[in-house]
């Protein structure tokens, strides 16, 4: 009742906004929206967030623009970019897990009918739809992009393991054409001169999409880059401007970043910082601090290039005059990662070296990886990983830059978020519809809460608890509270996360009617998702 309460005041407050403007001038007052993702990016490590690594770009649009500081994803690649499509839970779009095989209902694996994307709301919205970048919601032919609502899509369907090659099985495509199949050394063809690095490619596509634009039509961008996701692989410029600087551990790297955060009011001043999963620095040998200095300089400076690669954007939204009606939204779709798990030096960290980085600088796949020390330090001040429901797995960062709106640029908003949110930001900022019915299936009414209001200042009205489920991992938060469990066998964790956000003093015990009431809210949710039943192992629902 109160979505469609929600929903006839979106169409409401379209016609009084609107009413008595010609078509051209209706059409030039929806603003334009530039959706970043990045894939597997901490919750810290950018600069405007207390992170060490450069990010300019990053900065500026904070300092312009809004930050989150309370904003989630839910915890993977393809889970949340389903639900960052769909404005959905993972599972209500069908994909609650990967995109490899079909598990059952709430998993089977690609974007079901029963869900409608961006693409296909925004399109329907009267934008023009464009996506670079990394899909994975689905690679067989009837959710590719170009067939979810997408005019324009370059980019891979799949995962993306890879910077300087097109991977077996990951062919790239344009518009639903294949473009460049498995290749170790793909031609840029927009830069032939250039090396190809999917984090410039995939830019390179968008400003073209941009170029190409109609000028008369709003548009909604969507561009997925694949990195800082592992494979170490970087530009070896980039990677030079970091060597050596993280020769002082990641002791010392994580309390200058808490300080930093404490400052920039990211974190309050109690929070404490949680306890290190990594052996101590000086514990280890010269050689190996060394290369662990190199990787954590690879993984900087993937992010690096990346925020090159948005100034880039920035900087032809501006060429064009359309900077200052165009939200831009900046998110990472999970925690950073501790791949491979119990690996506290990454992939491969004996057999690939700085000595023969050459031979293994594009090997791809599970060549390299910071490693879960260096990704903990990412995650500062969190517990735990991507996968994992607790802060370290699904607190992301947001930053939203929208000149024409957000008028005290640096603030924060403290308010919880989820990535379905973004799809009721999209619909009200571009007043647009979001269908009861498509293609002649019913639609699951969404899920997410606009964000708009927060960019003038305004509370949002969050009025349901966020949920979490991934492999086994579950959470709920409402308001201050969260419950959070590690698998079906674990043991249930309640937090106050106002006093206490990096989960650290566990009140399970002493509030159980709290722990029963989220737990009974959970289940309810999980049923109605289809979260359960569980398709991993039988004997996991035993103990749910
Ligand atoms: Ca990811």
């Amino acid at each position: 009742m109160k979505r469609r309460t929600f929903l006839a005041g979106c169409a409401l407050s379209s016609i009084s906004l609107t009413a008595g403007l010609s078509l051209a001038e209706k059409r030039k007052k929806k603003p334009n929206i530039l959706l970043i993702m990045a894939d597997d990016m901490g919750y810290s490590d950018i600069g405007c967030y207390g992170g060490e690594i450069e990010t300019p770009n990053l900065d500026r649009l904070a300092g312009n623009g809004l930050r989150f500081t309370q904003f989630y994803n839910a915890a993977r690649c393809c889970p949340t970019r389903a639900s960052l499509l769909t404005g959905l839970y993972p599972h209500q779009a069908d994909v609650g897990h990967m995109v490899y095989r079909d598990q059952g209902k709430g998993y089977h694996g690609k974007l079901n009918k029963q869900c409608v994307t961006l693409g296909e709301v925004m399109k329907n919205s009267g934008y023009q739809t464009m996506m670079s970048g990394k899909w994975h919601v689905g690679h067989s032919e009837d959710v590719w992009p170009s067939n979810r609502g997408f005019d324009k899509f370059y980019g891979i369907h799949l995962h993306v393991d890879s910077y300087f090659k097109v991977l077996k099985g990951c062919d790239v495509y344009k518009n639903g054409r294949k473009v460049i199949k498995a290749a170790d050394t793909p031609a840029n063809r927009l830069h032939p001169d250039q090396e190809w690095y999917t984090t410039n490619v995939f830019t390179d596509h968008a400003i073209k999409f941009l170029d190409e634009a109609e000028k008369d039509k709003p548009f909604f961008l969507y561009a997925a880059y694949n990195a800082p996701h592992w494979p170490l692989e970087a530009p070896d410029k980039t990677i030079q401007k970091y060597r050596g600087k993280y020769m002082h551990g990641w002791e010392a790297l994580r309390k200058d970043k808490i300080e930093r955060m404490k400052k920039l009011g990211i974190i309050k001043e109690n929070w404490q910082l949680s306890k290190s999963d990594a052996p101590e620095w000086e514990s280890l040998s010269e050689d190996d601090r060394k290369n662990l200095d190199f990787r954590r300089a690879i993984y900087a400076a993937q992010i690096d290039n990346m925020d090159q690669n948005i100034g880039r954007l920035i900087k032809k939204l501006e060429e064009k005059g359309e900077l200052e009606n165009t939200l831009v939204l900046f998110l990472s779709d999970n925690g950073c990662s501790a791949e491979p798990e119990r690996k506290m030096f990454g992939y491969r960290f004996r057999e690939n070296r700085i000595e023969n980085f050459r031979q293994w600088r594009k090997d791809s796949g599970r060549s390299s990886s910071q490693g879960m020390a260096w990704a903990n330090v990412s995650n500062t001040p969190f517990r735990k990983y991507k996968k994992w429901t607790h802060e370290g797995g699904i607190a992301t960062p947001l930053i939203a830059h929208w000149p024409e709106v957000i008028k005290n640029g640096g603030q924060l908003n403290h308010t919880p978020g989820h990535v379905a949110d973004i799809m009721a930001t999209a619909v009200d900022v571009g007043r647009g519809f979001y269908p009861k019915k498509f293609g002649g299936n019913e639609i699951k009414p969404m899920e997410g809460t606009s964000l708009k209001p927060a960019f003038d200042g305004s509370e949002i009205k969050r009025e349901n608890p966020i949920f979490w489920e991934h492999e086994g991992n579950w959470a709920i938060r409402e308001d201050k509270w969260k419950l959070v469990c590690d698998g079906p066998k674990g043991k249930v964790e309640l937090y106050d996360l106002e006093n206490d956000r990096t989960e650290l003093s566990n009140l399970a015990e002493a509030k159980p009617d709290k722990v029963k009431e989220l737990t009974e809210k959970w289940h309810k949710w999980a049923k109605r998702a289809d979260v359960l039943p569980w398709p991993y192992k039988p004997q996991w629902q035993a103990d749910i």
